[in-house]
C-alpha cells in the first residue's frame, strides 16, 4: 500500500443536513406526510410525547423558505460541498390523483400505513422506483448519490428502542406494536436489499450518461475493549460486528458477520443466490457518519448493541474524553482514527465522511455565551487532525470532511434541545448567527485547501 503524501486536490470540505431537521413547510406543494411528521404529532402509549420537548419538524429552521440563507452561510465558511437530503414525500405525490412532484427523504406514512414500511419486502420497489425518479430529475447535476443514512439507526431505534418514527419497540410504554427481537434485523435486511436494487439500477442504467458514483452512507463508533482480557477483546468485536459489520459486511463483502449469525440465529434473514449477486459491492465508496467511541465489556441484553455494556470511565477511573450535552458522544479522536484505518484496511473503498460533530454544554447558554463553543472546537480540532493522521501516517484514501452541522436544527427525539450547528439559529426570530466553530472551520478547510503540505501539527496548531 503506498502512503499518501497530502490529502487529495479534490477534497471535499464542507457540511451536512437533513431534510426534515431543517426544511419545515410541511404540506407545501403537496407533500404528504412522512412517518417523521406522523411520530412527532402522536403520543406513546405512556402519553408521553416522542419529543423531549414536545416538538415537531414543523417549522425548524424553515429552510423550506430560507434555503438561500443558508447556501450563503455555506459559502462564507469557505465549504466546497454540501450534504443535504432528498424529502421522498416531496418527490413522489403520494395524493390521490396526484399532480405535482417536488423533493424529501422520511419514509411515506403512505406505505408505512399500506404494508408497514420497512418491514415488508414490497418496499425495495417502491425504493427503486424513488431513486429512478431522482436519478432521472437530478442525476445530470449529483455527482455522489448516497442511497440511506445510517440503515443502523433506521433499523435499531424505529424498531428497537422506539425513540425515532415509526417508534416500535417491544416496550409496551413506548409502542402498542412492535417485535424488539426480530423487526430490527428484517428491517435492515429490506434497507439493505433497497440500497443494493437502486444501485443496480443506476449502474445499469444512469451511470455511464450521468457519470456519478453511488453508494451508503453507515454510522459507526469505535469500540474499544474496556481491558485486555478476552472477554472484552471479544465485546469490542461484537459491538463493531453488530453495528458497522452488520450493514458493510454483506454490501462490501456479501454476507453477514459469523458473530452476528451466532447470536439471533434464524431471526436473522438471508440474502437468496440471486441477492447476494446485487448486494455484494453494491457501493462505489464508503461513506461514514462517525461521533464517539465507547469501552466495552460483555453483557446487557441490547442485541442492537451485540449484548455488550458500553461506557467511557476507564479502569483506572479516568473518561475518554470530554462529554457533549448528549450521552452518547465523548470527544476521543484516537479513536476517530482508528476507526478510519480500519474501515480503510477491512473495506478498501474511499471513505467519505458525510458527518462528524460534537453537541457542546455552551449550546444552553444564552445567545452571546453559546456562539464562544470552544468545546466544539476542540472536538473539531482533534478529529480534523485524526483525519490528516490517517490520511498521510496510515495511508486512507479519505475524499471528504463534512461536519454536522451548518446550523443548529430539529435533532430528532430531542427536538430543539440538542443543537449540532456552526450556525447558532435563533428560532423566536429564525435569525442565524455563526459560533465560533464555523470560524475555525473556515480556517481547517485552508489548510486542507493547501493541499501540498499538510502537516498534522498545522491543524493542532490553528486557534480559533
Ligand atoms: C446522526 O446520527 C444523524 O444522521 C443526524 O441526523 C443527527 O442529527 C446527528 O447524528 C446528530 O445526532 O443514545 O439512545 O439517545 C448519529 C448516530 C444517533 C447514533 C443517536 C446514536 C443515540 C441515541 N447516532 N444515537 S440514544
Amino acid at each position: 500500500m503506498s502512503t499518501n503524501t497530502k490529502l487529495p486536490s479534490g477534497f471535499f470540505f464542507g457540511f451536512a443536513t437533513a431534510a426534515y431537521q431543517i426544511e419545515g413547510s410541511p404540506t407545501a406543494l403537496g407533500k404528504t406526510p412522512s412517518i417523521w411528521d406522523t411520530f412527532t404529532h402522536e403520543r406513546a402509549p405512556n402519553g408521553k410525547h416522542h419529543i423531549k420537548d414536545g416538538s415537531s419538524g414543523d417549522v425548524s429552521t424553515d429552510s423550506f423558505n430560507r434555503w438561500a440563507q443558508d447556501i450563503a452561510l455555506l459559502k462564507s465558511y469557505g465549504a466546497n460541498s454540501y450534504r443535504f437530503s432528498l424529502a421522498w414525500t416531496r418527490v413522489v405525490d403520494f395524493r390521490p390523483n396526484a399532480q405535482k412532484t417536488l423533493y424529501h427523504w422520511d419514509l411515506p406514512q403512505a406505505l408505512q400505513d399500506r404494508y408497514g414500511g420497512w418491514l415488508d419486502r414490497r418496499i425495495v420497489d417502491d425504493f427503486v422506483h424513488y431513486a429512478r425518479i431522482c436519478f432521472e430529475a437530478f442525476g445530470d447535476l449529483v455527482a455522489h448519490w448516497i442511497t440511506l443514512n445510517e440503515p443502523w439507526c433506521v433499523a435499531t431505534h424505529g424498531y428497537a428502542h422506539g425513540i425515532s418514527a415509526p417508534g416500535r419497540s417491544s416496550d409496551r410504554e413506548k409502542s402498542t406494536e412492535g417485535n424488539t427481537s426480530t423487526e430490527p434485523w428484517i428491517v435492515g435486511h429490506n434497507l439493505i436489499l433497497s440500497h443494493a436494487y437502486a444501485v443496480q439500477l443506476y449502474k445499469q442504467q444512469f451511470a455511464a450518461s450521468q457519470g456519478g458514483s453511488i453508494g451508503i452512507t453507515l454510522n459507526s463508533g469505535w469500540y474499544i475493549p474496556w481491558d485486555e482480557s478476552p472477554d472484552c477483546v471479544e465485546a469490542a468485536k461484537r459491538a463493531l460486528d453488530t453495528c458497522l459489520g452488520w450493514f458493510a459486511d454483506p454490501i462490501y463483502k456479501g454476507y453477514y458477520p459469523s458473530r452476528m449469525k451466532a447470536m439471533l440465529g434464524d431471526r436473522l434473514p438471508e440474502f437468496s443466490p440471486d441477492d447476494v449477486e446485487v448486494v455484494k459491492g453494491s457501493s462505489d465508496f464508503f461513506g461514514l457518519n462517525a461521533y464517539s467511541a465507547s469501552l466495552c465489556q460483555l453483557g446487557g441484553d441490547d442485541e442492537t448493541n451485540g449484548k455488550v455494556k458500553m461506557g467511557y470511565v476507564r479502569p483506572d477511573g479516568t473518561e475518554l474524553g470530554n462529554q457533549a450535552s448528549v450521552p452518547w458522544i465523548q470527544d476521543y479522536p484516537e479513536g476517530f482514527r482508528s476507526l478510519l484505518t480500519f474501515v480503510w484496511k477491512t473495506y478498501g473503498k474511499p471513505i467519505y465522511i458525510t458527518e462528524n460533530g460534537f453537541a457542546a454544554k455552551s449550546d444552553a447558554l444564552p445567545l452571546e455565551q453559546a456562539l464562544h463553543d470552544t468545546d466544539r472546537i476542540n472536538y473539531f480540532r482533534g478529529y480534523t487532525r485524526a483525519l490528516t493522521e490517517a490520511v498521510l501516517e496510515d495511508g486512507a484514501d479519505i475524499r471528504s470532511y463534512l461536519a454536522w452541522s451548518l446550523i443548529d436544527n430539529f435533532e430528532w427525539a430531542d427536538g430543539y434541545t440538542t443543537r449540532f450547528g456552526v450556525t447558532y439559529v435563533d428560532y423566536e426570530t429564525q435569525k442565524r448567527y455563526p459560533k465560533d466553530s464555523a470560524n475555525f472551520i473556515s480556517q481547517v478547510r485552508f489548510f486542507f485547501s493547501m493541499n501540498s503540505s499538510i502537516h498534522t501539527s498545522d491543524i493542532a496548531a490553528l486557534v480559533a
